[in-house]
C-alpha cells in the first residue's frame, strides 16, 4: 500500500475548514517552518529531491534557488491551479477538500521566498472552487496564519484568488503571468524565465497546486524522510487522477515504486477494466504525453516491468517510452479507436492555441482536418505521412510547449498504431460506421 502523505486526512469529515485542519495537526508544519531560518527551509526542499508537479518535473528547491533578490523589488509567489490538461483532475480535488493544505504551504513556500503578496491562479471552469478557497484564506487570516506579522515573526503575507477565463494555455507559466496582469494570456519568450522577470517584471515563482501542498509534509517529517520515500529521482508521492476504461476512477496518491500493472489491475487502485476487457493503450501523464501500447506500458523494451515514475515512464525516450507529465492516467481498452483519440486531442489543441507562432496556429488546424478526414476514411495514405511530417514541423518551433504537446500525441500514435491509420484508409465504408477498435477485435 503506497504511504499517504497528502491525501491521509483527506477522508475527515470537514476537514475543509480551519478547526478540524487545526485538530488534526494543520499548520504545525508552517509553525515549525517560520521558526527556521529561510535557508534551513530552502534546503529542507532541496534534499526532499521534490520536483514539480505540473508536468515538467522541474525540481523545485533548484527554481526556488533561482529566485532573483534585488534590493527593493517585491517577489511573489504564483500558484498555477490552472489544471486544464485532459485527464488531470487532482488539483481540483487538493483544492476542494483540502484548501488548508494549499494554503499551509503557501504561507511557508511564500516565507522562504519573500514573498508578501502570492496568487493562486484557479482555471475559469472550477467555478465553486474559489468560494472554498477564500473562506480558508479568511479563516487562515483570523487565526493569524496570514495578514501582518505572523505569529510573531514579523513575516507578512496576503493571498490573492485571481479567476481565469477558460483558457488552456494560461496553463503555461508566463502566458499564466500575462492573464494576471490582465491581459490576453500568450506566452512569453523564455529566458528571462519568471525567477528572474515574472509578474509585473518581478521576480516570481510558479509552481502547481500539488508542489506547493507537498511542502507541507516535507517539513512535518523532513526533506530526508521525504527523499526515502519513493525510488532515485523520483522522490515522495504523487498524486495520479485516472480515467477512461478503468473500474474506479478517480484520484490516488501513490509513492512511485509500484508497476504500471499494479496501478491498473489492483483493488487499491484502478481496479481493472470493465468487463474483462483487453489493455489496449494508455496515456500515463496527461493528453500531452505520448500514447503507449499495453505491450511498452507494462513493460520497458528490456523486458524490465515499467513503474509509475518519471525516469522508468521515460524510459526508451519517445520511441518507446512516455512521460509521467501532470499524473493525468488515461486508460483506453480494446473497443477504442486510437485515430479517433487522436483527432478528438488535436480538436482540442487547435482550438487552445493561442496563434502567436504560425507553426501551432496553422499546424494544430492542418493536423485536425487530416485526423478528421482519415477518421471519415476520406483519406489516403500519404496523408498518415503527411501529418507525421506537420507534426514534425510544429515540434520544438513554437514558444511554447503547447505546439510540443500537440504534436507529440499525433507522433506516437502513428508510430505505434499506423496499422488504425492504415485501417482507415483501406476500409472507408466500414470507417464511417465503425471504429478500428470495435472492427478488430
Ligand atoms: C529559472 C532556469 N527557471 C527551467 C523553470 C521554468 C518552469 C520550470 C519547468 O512546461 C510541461 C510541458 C507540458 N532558470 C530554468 C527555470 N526553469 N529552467 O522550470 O520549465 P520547462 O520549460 O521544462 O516546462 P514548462 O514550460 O513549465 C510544462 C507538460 O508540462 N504537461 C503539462 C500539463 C499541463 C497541466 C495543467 O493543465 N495543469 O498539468 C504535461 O505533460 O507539455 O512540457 O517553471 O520557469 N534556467
Amino acid at each position: 500500500m503506497s504511504k499517504k502523505l497528502l491525501l491521509k486526512n483527506a477522508h475527515i469529515e470537514g476537514i475543509r475548514y480551519f478547526e478540524t485542519y487545526r485538530k488534526h495537526g494543520g499548520y504545525e508544519a508552517a509553525e515549525k517552518a517560520l521558526k527556521m531560518t529561510t535557508d534551513a527551509v530552502l534546503e529542507e526542499v532541496k534534499t526532499s529531491g521534490l520536483r514539480g508537479r505540473g508536468g515538467a518535473g522541474f525540481p523545485t528547491g533548484m527554481k526556488w534557488s533561482f529566485l532573483a533578490k534585488p534590493e527593493g523589488v517585491p517577489r511573489h509567489l504564483v500558484v498555477n491551479a490552472d489544471e486544464s490538461e485532459p485527464g488531470t483532475f487532482k488539483d481540483r480535488y487538493l483544492m476542494e477538500f483540502l484548501p488548508h493544505l494549499l494554503i499551509e504551504g503557501m504561507l511557508i513556500s511564500s516565507f522562504v521566498l519573500g514573498s508578501n503578496v502570492s496568487y493562486i491562479y484557479i482555471r475559469g471552469e472550477y467555478s465553486w472552487i474559489p468560494d472554498i478557497l477564500e473562506e480558508a484564506i479568511e479563516e487562515a487570516k483570523a487565526a493569524g496564519f496570514l495578514g501582518k506579522n505572523i505569529l510573531g515573526t514579523g513575516f507578512d503575507c496576503e493571498i490573492y484568488v485571481q479567476r481565469g477565463a477558460g483558457a488552456y494555455i494560461c496553463g503555461e507559466e508566463t502566458a499564466l503571468l500575462e492573464s494576471l496582469e490582465g491581459k490576453r494570456g500568450n506566452p512569453r519568450l523564455k529566458p528571462p524565465f519568471p525567477a528572474i522577470k515574472g509578474l509585473w517584471e518581478r521576480p516570481t515563482v510558479v509552481n502547481n497546486v500539488e508542489t506547493i501542498a507537498a511542502v507541507v509534509p516535507i517539513i512535518d517529517i523532513t526533506g530526508a524522510e521525504y527523499a526515502k520515500i519513493g525510488v532515485g529521482r523520483s522522490t515522495g508521492t504523487k498524486l495520479i487522477s485516472a480515467c477512461g476504461n478503468i473500474n474506479k476512477p478517480g484520484v490516488y496518491e501513490i509513492d512511485m515504486t509500484i508497476t504500471v500493472e499494479e496501478f491498473i489491475y489492483s483493488d487499491e487502485y484502478c481496479g481493472g477494466i470493465p468487463h474483462g476487457k483487453k489493455l489496449k493503450a494508455c496515456i500515463p501523464g496527461g493528453s500531452s504525453v505520448p500514447i503507449v501500447p499495453a505491450n511498452l506500458l507494462l513493460k520497458t523494451i528490456n523486458g524490465e516491468p515499467r513503474y509509475m515514475n518519471y525516469e522508468s515512464l521515460a524510459d526508451g525516450g519517445f520511441a518507446t517510452g512516455t512521460m509521467m507529465g501532470s499524473g493525468g492516467f488515461i486508460v483506453l481498452d480494446e473497443d477504442q479507436c486510437v485515430v479517433n483519440h487522436t483527432m478528438t486531442l488535436a480538436r482540442f489543441y487547435n482550438h487552445e492555441s493561442c496563434g502567436q507562432c504560425t507553426p501551432c496556429r496553422e499546424g494544430t488546424g492542418w493536423m485536425y482536418k487530416i485526423l478528421k478526414k482519415i477518421e471519415k476514411g476520406e483519406g489516403k495514405m500519404a496523408d498518415i505521412d503527411l501529418l507525421w511530417d506537420i507534426q514534425r514541423k510544429i515540434e520544438g518551433n513554437t514558444i511554447c510547449p503547447l505546439g510540443d504537446a500537440a504534436a507529440w500525441p499525433v507522433a506516437a500514435a502513428i508510430r505505434h498504431f499506423r496499422d488504425e491509420f492504415e485501417w482507415h484508409v483501406n476500409n472507408p465504408e466500414l470507417s464511417q460506421t465503425q471504429n478500428y477498435g470495435l472492427a478488430n477485435y
